[in-house]
This record gives C-alpha cells, sequence and structure tokens, in this order.
C-alpha cells in the first residue's frame, strides 16, 4: 500500500501541470470536478485510505489533506485571472437590491397638463396645429404689420420665403376660427420657435399656451375673471392679478398681466426684483382686423385671447432659476422631479 503514496504524488504532478495550462475559467471547473469534486480523484485517494495498513494511515491521510488544500488554492489564484470563473458562485441573499429608476414626466410637459386640465374644467378644449408655419398664420392674418420687428429674421426662423417656425401659438387659433364657427373656447398648449440667444430667461425653443373665447357677448370682464381664476388654481386663492395697459397688433384693447409674486406673496423678493408682481403675459380683446381675416361678423361676435409662458409658470413653480435647465435634458436634473 505504499504505493498510494507514489500514486498521490503523481497524481499531484500531473494535477498541478494541468492546473497550469488551463485556459479559462470554464477549463478549471472542469478540472475542480475531476480533482476535487465528490466523484473526484481526492474522494477516490480518500476511500481507498480505509484499506490502507493503519500504520500508513495518518501520513497518507494528511497528504490527502494537503493536496485537497494545495489544488483548491491553485485553482482560486488561476480563478482571479480568469474573472473568478474558477471560484465557486456565492451569491448573497442579504444584499439589498439595486434601485432602478422609474420614468417620470418632464417638468414642462407635467405643468402643461395641469394648466389644460384647469382650462378643461372652465369649458375650454385643447387645439393644437403645425410648429411649420406659413408668414400668413403666423403674422399676415394676426394684424401684424410688414415692417413689425416680430418678423424680422433676427426674431423669426425662417425655414424658406414665406415659411417659418412659430413664435407663437396664435396661429392654431386663426386655424380653428377658420374651421369653426363661434362659439370658440380653445387652449393651444405648444412649443415655440424665436431666435434668441440663450440665458437664464431665454431659450430659442420654448412653450406657450395661447387661448382664444369668441361668443356673443365676450367682454373684458369675461377676460379678467377667466385669468384670475386660472391665477387662483395655478398658485392659490391668495394670489392677486392685475392688468396694465398695452399694445398688441392682435388685440385691441390689449393688456399685460401680472400675478403677485407667487414666491413672496407680494412683500418683495429676488425672484420679483423686490416689487411684489410678477409679469406673466399679455392679453386682449381680438381685433376686428382679425375676426375679418377669419370670416366672423365682427358686429356679431366679440372675444378675447391671451398668452401664457409655460417656462415661466413651470419656473416659478418648481423654483427653476434658468430655463435652459428645461431643455438640457440632463437626467440628474429631470430625475428630481
Ligand atoms: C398674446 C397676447 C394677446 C392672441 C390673440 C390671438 C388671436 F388669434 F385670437 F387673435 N391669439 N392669441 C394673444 C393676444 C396672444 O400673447 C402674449
Amino acid at each position: 500500500m505504499d504505493d498510494l503514496l507514489k500514486r498521490l504524488k503523481d497524481f499531484e504532478d500531473s494535477a498541478l501541470s494541468r492546473l497550469k495550462s488551463a485556459q479559462s475559467g470554464k477549463d478549471l471547473d472542469v478540472l475542480r470536478v475531476e480533482f476535487l469534486g465528490r466523484k473526484g480523484k481526492l474522494s477516490e485517494y480518500s476511500r481507498m485510505l480505509g484499506k490502507a495498513p493503519a500504520e500508513l494511515r495518518p501520513k497518507i491521510g494528511a497528504e490527502v489533506n494537503r493536496l485537497k488544500k494545495v489544488i483548491q488554492e491553485r485553482i482560486d489564484a488561476a480563478g482571479v485571472g480568469f474573472g473568478g470563473g474558477g471560484k465557486k458562485e456565492f451569491f448573497d441573499y442579504t444584499l439589498p437590491v439595486r434601485s432602478s429608476f422609474v420614468g417620470r414626466k418632464h417638468p414642462l410637459l407635467q405643468t402643461v397638463d395641469d394648466i389644460v386640465s384647469i382650462f378643461h374644467g372652465m369649458g375650454f378644449e385643447v387645439a393644437s396645429g403645425p410648429d411649420v408655419e406659413t408668414d400668413y398664420y403666423t403674422f399676415d392674418a394676426l394684424n401684424t404689420p410688414e415692417d413689425h420687428p416680430s418678423r424680422d429674421l433676427s426674431d423669426t426662423f425662417y425655414i424658406k420665403k414665406g415659411v417659418c417656425l412659430r413664435t407663437h401659438t396664435s396661429p392654431v387659433q386663426i386655424r380653428t376660427m377658420e374651421k369653426q364657427k363661434p362659439p370658440v373656447r380653445i387652449i393651444a398648449p405648444g412649443r415655440c420657435y424665436r431666435s434668441d440667444t440663450p440665458d437664464a430667461s431665454h431659450s430659442p425653443v420654448f412653450y406657450q399656451c395661447e387661448g382664444l373665447y369668441v361668443d356673443e357677448g365676450v367682454t373684458m370682464a369675461d377676460l379678467k375673471g377667466t385669468i384670475t381664476a386660472f391665477a387662483r388654481m395655478m398658485f392659490g386663492k391668495n394670489v392677486r392679478v392685475r392688468f396694465r395697459p398695452h399694445f398688441f397688433p392682435f388685440t385691441e384693447p390689449s393688456v399685460e398681466y401680472d400675478f403677485s409674486c407667487v414666491i413672496c406673496g407680494g412683500k418683495g423678493c429676488r425672484v420679483c426684483k423686490y416689487n411684489g408682481w410678477l409679469e406673466i403675459s399679455g392679453a386682449g380683446m381680438v381685433d376686428p382686423e382679425v375676426f375679418r381675416a377669419v370670416g366672423y361678423d365682427s358686429e356679431k361676435y366679440t372675444g378675447f385671447a391671451w398668452g401664457m409662458g409655460v417656462d415661466r409658470i413651470t419656473m416659478l413653480r418648481y423654483r427653476i432659476d434658468d430655463i435652459r435647465l428645461l431643455y438640457e435634458n440632463d437626467i440628474r436634473f429631470i430625475r428630481q422631479f
């Protein structure tokens, strides 16, 4: 039985040399099973131990244990080089799961949704139209003079002569009135484009939500009530609204409207430049020239229209101080909403 020791020595030599030539974690797995597995070589030698002479057993037993250890160490060491393939896989059930991110609505579209639902509650429907528009719908039908600065190349992106990216969503109102007789109650949310250099308050692409209400007997009081009701639903019942005279080619009379500062409540802060009011946008009674362009009888119908900057409202409600953040789509920014 002395030759068992000799066989162990031979086994060691051949095992170590075959481990050296292993090429992959898979090779190592095969060898591990062959050498150390339940039906492997070393198990076989362990079983033979029982038949060995009693005085040799301790020596042979120690040798088998030493080989187990040496071979396991060689497999572990080689496995590191193969990306751990040789090591027995260890699954820790107590580790917390890796967190996954749930998609969110972009803050601008969330604001559009909220504006739409407020006006929906007042009986307005959503209308839409193309981003690429003609001069006619963007300017002419809106009574904008041929030489008005808003038509300049430096303010409007032209695709070709007579075709541009809409600078406001008013073309949607014109297209709706062409198709539909009064009463008309619509809002037109959507992207607009102006050739502005980006800074904290300007983006060449931005969102507007304009509105239009045309029927018999519509007055400036309806305009003021509608805007005020919106302000309270959007920013809370304590918001005050004020209207200042202004001029637009498409409305007469025209106003600009302000909300009392929704950050400081009107006391004065950095956001309202310490005057307590935030300029929101403009509005007015639709000019008879606009009604003439769409074939409405301006003796029978009156209407009001207003503009609304979705970006401005989004920035106020979420305390965002730079409009560019809304268009850079940095996932670290968007995930906060
Ligand atoms: C504004 C301000 C005032 C406006 C007018 C019309 C239309 F088509 F009915 F004439 N749509 N939108 C309007 C009026 C827009 O934005 C500052």
